[in-house]
């Protein structure tokens, strides 16, 4: 049984050695994206049973990121490898801010493959949560109905649904990912937002009006990532608050709303209270945006609570 189960296109990232504009960077580090994958990652390291539905080409990138995923104890059970599709790519190049932009190389993804009657409906039944972003339905039409599949298995078997909106313009417009991203409102459980791509959604970067929306929508949680200022939980007609954590260095900024997403996707499911919630994925987001890589700064439970001063650090 897993506790949360997501499904992405999980991508090689080509992160560059020094920062600056990508037509200047000439050596590059090989490793592993996508959004949904890396919420995968970071739910797996905090202890919880992560599962990713997913396709990758039958090539050497799409064995390097099977195996990366295995590595990482992400149950790949719904994943295939398929002949004739590459394994998308996706090149950084990171300003050194540690601000990022993505180039993508992914219009023949693997997942044309995946359709909406490849969902296994006992992976569903099985599971506790499932985890959907704005980037998997941007790529084709084909993933739109994967999720629409996705949601209606996840609604018959009432297993939670936390979205990230994740909108990616390089992929789809801001009007399409609304009226998609609005479609699925009704099923979502847990929204987890950053305020561009809320008002990209309800037209308002106003949390009480942003909270009225999620009421209409049958939402029960609101998460809004407010970056530097942290981020707020409305649920149960409280608004909770949490500050930032403060970051020393940062390298990279990629992959931090998605560690933030594991946090709390980690803290819904142990039940914490809101408060602990927010405090423990702002620490992730920290975390993460420390390190260069999409997940690479994703932590352990144990780091978390090392981070947070809650457990001793022991260096030597
Ligand atoms: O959230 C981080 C992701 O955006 C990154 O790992 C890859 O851009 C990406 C995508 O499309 O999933």
């Amino acid at each position: 049984m897993n506790d949360i189960i997501t499904i992405g296109d999980a991508m090689i990232t080509f992160d560059p050695s020094a920062t600056g504009p990508l037509r200047f960077s000439d050596s590059f580090k090989r490793k592993v994206g996508g959004a949904e994958f890396n919420v995968a990652i970071g739910c797996s390291r905090l202890g919880l049973n992560a599962g990713w539905i997913g396709r990758l080409g039958k090539d050497e990138f799409g064995r390097y990121i099977y195996n990366f995923a295995r590595g990482e104890g992400i149950d790949v059970s719904e994943v295939k490898l398929v002949e004739g599709y590459p394994t998308s790519l996706n090149f950084k190049e990171i300003q050194a801010d540690g601000s990022g932009k993505t180039f993508y190389y992914r219009d023949k993804s693997p997942t044309e493959t995946l359709l909406p009657e490849s969902l296994n409906e006992s992976y569903f039944e099985n599971a506790k949560l499932l985890h959907i972003t704005g980037v998997f339905p941007a790529i084709s039409e084909q993933n739109i109905r994967v999720i629409d599949q996705a949601v209606a298995l996840a609604h018959k078997h009432g297993v939670k649904v936390s979205m990230d909106p994740n909108i990616r313009l390089k992929l789809w417009s801001k009007e399409k990912a609304r009226e998609t991203l609005l479609n699925w409102m009704p099923y979502v459980d847990y929204l987890l937002t950053g305020l561009d791509e809320a008002e990209v959604l309800f037209g308002t970067r106003d949390v009480n009006e942003l909270i009225k929306n999620a009421k209409e929508c049958g939402i029960s949680h609101l998460f809004v990532k407010l970056g530097g200022d942290g981020s707020l939980v409305w649920s149960e007609d409280k608004i909770i608050e949490a500050p930032a954590v403060k970051v020393e260095t940062v390298a990279d900024t990629v992959g931090a709303g998605d560690g933030f997403d594991a946090g709390v996707i980690c803290g819904l499911l142990n039940g914490w209270e809101p408060k602990r919630i927010l405090q423990f994925a702002n620490t992730i987001g920290a975390m993460v945006v420390g390190v260069y890589g999409d997940n690479e700064g994703l932590p352990y439970y144990d780091d978390v609570l090392e981070r947070l001063g809650e457990k001793e650090s022991i260096e030597r």
